[in-house]
């Protein structure tokens, strides 16, 4: 089994602190997405895509998209459960994490895609889009700092995967200016929490 994995991008993060959580360890294949590696012959046989993170199995079954593989490994190794303990908790974290990638993860990385300098060479740049990605994110994260008030994860009393994708977006946008707000005392609370985990350093 092979984990092809780019240190920076924020899924294949994402990935590394569900393992993480797990106590999985998975040979890692590093792929350099600044230097286009991702979008050569040879990686483009595992994931024609071009996206990372891409799993390869043993017999050289490939799957690609992150909570795939992360579905992947959850039945694999059910304990700690990070999707849901049983069909109403795996509905509701699957609500939060689609939440979370779907409101949040998503419109920040096209916010950063869209508007930083260093996308240019991976992105056909629309600011204006961009930037009003920024706008729904920054109301998203407003709305989180709201639903985070007397929980202590997003999707309830347990850490799940839709808290690995709210922390991935929130520490890998930075780069695009994002930020907790002085004001926003749950989401800071939460945030704190989640990064003082040791998988947190994944
Ligand atoms: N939906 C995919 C998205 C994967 C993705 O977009 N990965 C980024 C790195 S975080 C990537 O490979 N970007 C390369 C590019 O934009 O050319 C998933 O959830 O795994």
């Amino acid at each position: 089994m092979k984990l092809y994995d780019s240190t920076m991008a924020p899924n294949a993060r994402r990935v590394r602190i569900f393992l993480a959580e797990k106590g999985i360890e998975v040979p890692l294949a590093p792929i350099d997405i600044m230097a286009g590696e991702h979008k050569g012959a040879e990686y483009r046989k595992i994931a024609p895509n071009s996206r990372v993170p891409a799993l390869e199995l043993d017999d050289g079954t490939v799957i690609l998209e992150t909570m795939a593989i992360c579905r992947y490994f959850e039945g694999l190794q059910p304990d700690p459960p990070l999707m849901g303990v049983d069909t109403l908790d795996a509905a509701i974290v699957e609500m939060w994490q689609r939440r979370m990638e779907l409101e949040l993860f998503l419109p920040m990385g096209m916010a950063f895609r869209h508007t930083h300098p260093v996308m240019s060479a991976l992105e056909e740049q629309v600011p204006e889009f961009g930037e009003k990605q920024r706008t729904i994110a920054n109301q998203r994260l407003s709305l989180l700092d709201e639903e985070l008030a007397g929980k202590e994860f997003i999707a309830g009393d347990r850490y799940t995967v839709a808290d690995i994708t709210a922390l991935t977006a929130i520490d890998f946008f930075k780069l695009a200016g994002f930020e907790i707000k002085d004001d926003q005392k749950h989401l800071a609370a939460w945030h704190q929490a989640v990064s003082s985990r040791p998988s947190a350093a994944a």
